[in-house]
């Protein structure tokens, strides 16, 4: 196995002063300051018996105590389940039980939802430990699971996609020989910790000894704030975000200092791309996805002007395929390499179905230029990206059939001004029920981002001659 010294450790002996978290209080942490907190942390969670091995469950909007709480567990070589926010009670039950989580950390915001888990702790609840005296991990075994993070699938059911140490760490390695470091670089996150858009650059900050510049959530005018005047030089963005900040930034430009918005989470209109580029906005298109622990492929700015629309090649060490293209040289876009992960947790189906010879199928349908640059043509099937938060139709439509008066339902994705697709429900009812009360009754199962954003009353649906059905025909209805 490859051993590597704590990457936390490591930074806050190599450079125990600089600066790892900035806050937009202006509040500063160092490595050395992060190292002990974090070290502080994980002997309080020791007290409560977490330790190497236990799946320790983090439900929070990003702030300091869940960065502490992500590196404690690696110093337990613990395993972080990081959980979505946005998700409903159901939602996260069924993760918890999938991923056997034993203690579940939370925030304030969230300590009193009604989750089946045996220990529930607050941050406070955590921090008010006493620290029990047991050997911290200095070293880290790069073949180690460190975390997993859920992604929907195509059958309504949710797959924890786990990352070892070596994912992260060459995650961090693949990304800093493509868009260089610089002594000056300072990261902003916006995005949630809980997806690995977010905690990929927390790792990122501790191997390469950068500064992350971290906010709770995605605020307009706090990251215009943070680009102008707090020297952030990269953003990690979706589509939505850039669209806010364009807005925002009206017919100013954005100072020498950014030098690159880091964009994922799923296509961008090529009309966005290209007032972007207008104005001399650094925009670095990616292909990426929670399997692959961040971007996979990348296109730097300067290529953007002549490949607008395309996700880049793949990183250094990586590898990227279309799997039996077509006559128009579309095919399945199948990836490799140190960053992608080894499986879903416990989930032997999946991942035989999606690991092959060492190359993960993605399910998402793209071609290669002749230079090698990829085009992402199609999601994987029937995949829904609303604002960067993935929705698979069957979610829905597995709700919908939950309800006693609904007798068919099918979901597919629409194009939106605002959230780039939303979900449209076509049902077909036995009796009588109103569309509120509908929408009622799956709020209670499913996160609000995956609410229809309208529902259609038809009498039939329509479905194959193996009766399967037919979501293409209900797009045609739109
Ligand atoms: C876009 C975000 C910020 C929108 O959230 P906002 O504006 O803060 O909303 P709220 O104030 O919380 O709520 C207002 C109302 O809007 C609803 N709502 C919120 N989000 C959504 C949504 N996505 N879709 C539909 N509705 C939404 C709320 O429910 C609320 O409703 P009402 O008013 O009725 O109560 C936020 O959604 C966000 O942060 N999105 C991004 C999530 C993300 O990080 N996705 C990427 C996941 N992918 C990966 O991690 C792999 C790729 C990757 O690593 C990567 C991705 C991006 C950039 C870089 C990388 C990389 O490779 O490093
Ligand atoms: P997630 O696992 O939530 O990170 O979602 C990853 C999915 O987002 C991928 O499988 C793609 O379907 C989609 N996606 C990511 N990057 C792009 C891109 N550049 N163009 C189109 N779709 C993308
Ligand atoms: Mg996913
Ligand atoms: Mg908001
Ligand atoms: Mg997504």
């Amino acid at each position: 196995a490859e051993i590597i010294p704590h990457w936390l450790s490591k930074q806050a002996n190599l450079s125990p002063d600089s600066t790892a978290l900035e806050l937009v209080d202006g509040g500063k942490i160092t490595f050395l300051e992060l190292q002990n907190r974090s070290m502080e942390m994980a002997r309080k969670l020791a007290g409560l018996g977490v330790k190497k091995g236990s799946h320790l469950g983090i439900l929070s909007a990003n702030n300091l105590d869940m960065v502490y709480m992500i590196h404690a567990i690696s110093y337990l070589g613990a395993v972080g389940v990081l959980l979505n926010t946005r998700l409903s009670d159901d939602e996260l039950n069924y993760q918890l039980q999938d991923a056997e989580v034993s203690i579940l950390i939370t925030d304030d915001k969230h300590s009193s939802r009604q989750l089946q888990v045996n220990q529930v702790y607050a941050y406070d609840e955590v921090n008010e430990q006493k620290e029990m005296q047991v050997t911290l991990q200095l070293e880290l075994n790069l073949e180690q699971p460190f975390t997993i993070i859920y992604t929907s699938g195509t059958t309504g059911f949710p797959k924890g996609v786990v990352h070892t140490y070596g994912n992260h760490w060459w995650s961090a390695i693949s990304s800093a020989l493509n868009l260089g470091l610089e002594k000056n670089d300072k990261w902003l996150i916006s995005l949630p910790l809980f997806h690995v858009s977010g905690l990929s650059t927390l790792m990122k900050s501790v191997i390469y000894g950068m500064p992350v510049y971290l906010m709770k959530k995605f605020d307009v005018d706090l990251v215009h704030e943070a680009i102008m005047d707090k020297k952030v030089t990269i953003v990690s963005v979706v589509t939505l975000m850039v669209q806010r900040l364009m807005d925002k930034l009206g017919s100013e430009n954005y100072p020498q200092t950014l030098r690159c918005f880091l964009l994922g989470g799923g296509p961008a209109p090529k009309v966005l791309l290209k007032q972007a580029q207008d104005k001399k906005i650094p925009v670095f298109q990616s292909y990426g996805m929670t399997e692959t622990t961040s971007q996979i492929a990348t296109l730097s700015a300067k290529d953007a002007l002549l490949k607008i629309g395309s996700a880049g090649k793949p990183l250094l060490p990586a590898e990227l395929k279309i799997n039996n293209p077509g006559e128009d040289d579309v095919g399945e876009i199948i990836v490799k390499g140190p960053m992608v992960t080894k499986g879903y947790f416990k989930n032997e189906a999946a991942n035989k179905q999606t690991i092959i010879d060492g190359w993960l199928h993605t399910g998402d349908l793209g071609y290669l230029d002749e230079a090698g640059y990829l085009y992402v043509v199609d999601r994987r099937t029937d995949l829904i990206i609303s604002g960067g938060e993935n929705i698979y139709p069957s979610e829905i439509e597995n709700a919908l059939m939950k309800i006693p008066e609904i007798k068919e339902a099918g979901v597919i994705g629409v194009a939106d001004d605002t959230w780039g697709e939303v979900p449209v429900a076509y049902v077909v009812l036995y009796e009588s029920i109103s569309k509120t009360d509908i929408l009622a009754k799956l709020s209670k199962q499913l996160a609000k981002y995956k609410l229809p954003k309208k529902i259609k009353f038809i009498d039939e649906m329509p479905r194959n001659a193996s009766n399967k059905l037919v979501r293409k025909k209900l797009k045609e209805l739109e």
